[in-house]
């Protein structure tokens, strides 16, 4: 039962930020009944603003005034921090507040997919889309589509939580979800390890004893979760056999009372061990929610992943390029790193989340022969891996991909896995993406 029980029908909603989740949110409110008033801090894009009028919601942009307060409820977007002084006074004048996702929660009817963790959550939840897929089953949440926008949906909802949307949830109770691991990122955000801890900790914290968590065996921190948790547990492994799905001798195994070989990591299209274990989450939420094997095994099989996640370029005399530009923490480099055996020329470095680089001095020293630093963070990488290996720093992407070609030889790999945010020199993680293929396609024609 969902907890948040009132209407929204007639309430005053003021909705914080208007990029996806707050449209959204504003307009499936609307929709409802409520007197919604839309508030950002920029500027709000022309065809929200269009719509927006449409349905007679009013807005302002370019800054929060105290209008927003005129309100019974405050609906915030992802991106708000709740250290805000908005929240600080919210909370001061007792309105209560909640996220986006509990609106969507709330608006729409069925069960629950929520899949959170530092890294490979998109890649799990698309996967469990795809071995789910049917006409009433929809991906949402921070993949993209924020889950208010199904308002009036019954279905089968397989979703993408962040931590960010985890921290203001009331009563969203998701029937499986699963933590895939816990690193410290986002520090930048959360106050301290516990604190985002805690907020991934709230994907289970309204789960009753008939609800399904799953958790990674591997992860110290996500392990001892089950501590605190009502809902039954099942685990993921990719060293020991465990009650759920384990890698035995490069065979994925299901085993919830009776054991399955599910496949030969061989079979699968996916690269790296990270992704091995992604899809034993994956797989163990298929078969936990009904799923026949011969059909997920299929679509396990055909699977290709995400882009920008490990994703193969080219190969050109005999060197392969990856694009990892999604690996954005020190935590997704090492597990890129890790699914290869052969030497590494590393492309790594971005803008600087006061993130801790020395936890990757084992695999750089293992896997790579070179790294090429960029971006902001380049000095903090020199220092960091100069004694281990040679570290050439370049000035933008062109020139390291540029030194990458010039130092790989035959039978090696150059991997982009930045373990850093992109904003110092691109939109987005998709940008420096693109930009590293466009110049590994270009001076694959020069050479
Ligand atoms: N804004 C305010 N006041 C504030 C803060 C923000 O008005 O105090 C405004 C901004 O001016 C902007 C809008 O809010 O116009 C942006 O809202 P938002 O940052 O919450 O982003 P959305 O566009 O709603 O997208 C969010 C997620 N973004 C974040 O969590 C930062 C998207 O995840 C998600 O896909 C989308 O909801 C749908 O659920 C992106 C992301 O980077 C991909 N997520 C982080 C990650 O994966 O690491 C957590």
């Amino acid at each position: 039962m969902k907890r948040f029980k009132g209407s929204f029908n007639s309430k005053r909603i003021s909705v914080i930020g208007c990029g996806t989740s707050g449209f959204h949110a504003a307009l499936a409110l609307r929709q409802e009944g409520a007197r919604v008033f839309v508030s950002d801090k920029g500027e709000i894009n022309t065809i929200y603003k269009a719509e927006l009028q449409k349905f007679g919601i009013e807005f302002e942009e370019n800054g929060h005034t105290d209008k927003i307060f005129q309100a019974d409820l405050l609906v915030l977007s992802p991106g708000v921090k709740l250290d805000s002084p908005i929240i600080k006074r919210a909370e001061t004048l007792k309105i209560p507040y909640v996220g986006e996702l509990e609106i969507g929660y709330r608006l729409t009817e069925g069960y629950y997919i929520a899949i959170t963790g530092t890294n490979g959550k998109s890649t799990v939840t698309s996967l469990i889309y795809e071995i789910l897929k049917n006409g009433s089953v929809f991906k949402a949440g921070n993949i993209g589509e924020p889950l208010s926008k199904y308002r009036g949906t019954k279905g089968t909802f397989v979703l993408e939580v962040s931590s960010f949307q985890l921290e203001t949830i009331d009563a969203f109770r998701p029937d499986i979800a699963a933590i895939l691991n816990v690193d410290i990122d986002h520090l930048d955000w959360h106050e301290s390890k516990e604190d985002y801890i805690r907020a991934k900790s709230m994907i289970f914290k309204h789960q009753k004893k008939e609800n399904i968590l799953i958790l990674n065996h591997d992860d110290e921190i996500v392990r001892n979760m089950h501590m605190k948790a009502r809902a039954q547990i099942f685990y993921f492994s990719l060293l020991h056999p465990v009650k759920g799905a384990y890698l035995h001798n490069g065979q994925l195994i299901l085993d919830v009372g009776k054991k399955i070989n599910l496949l030969k990591i061989s079979e699968m299209k996916l690269k790296g061990l990270h992704n091995v274990a992604n899809v034993l989450a994956a797989a163990l939420i298929a078969y936990l929610y009904g799923i026949e094997i011969d059909k997920m095994r299929q679509r396990i099989k055909e699977f290709k992943g995400l882009p920008h996640r490990v994703e193969f370029v080219l190969e050109k005399n005999g060197v392969k390029f990856y694009d990892d530009s999604k690996g954005t923490n020190p935590h997704s480099v090492k597990w890129a790193l890790k699914g290869f055996t052969e030497p590494v020329v590393l492309i790594m470095g971005g803008e600087d989340k006061d993130l801790e680089f020395h936890s990757l001095r084992d695999e750089v020293k293992e896997h790579c022969k070179l790294v090429v630093a960029i971006g902001k963070a380049k000095e903090k990488i020199i220092k960091t891996f100069r004694d281990i290996v040679r570290v050439i720093p370049a000035s933008d992407m062109e020139e390291a991909v540029r030194i990458s070609y010039k130092e790989a030889k035959k039978g090696e790999t150059v991997l982009l896995s930045p373990g850093c945010a992109s904003f110092d020199m691109f939109k987005n993680y998709k940008e420096r993406g693109d930009v590293y293929q466009y110049w590994v396609r270009k001076i694959a024609e020069e050479n």
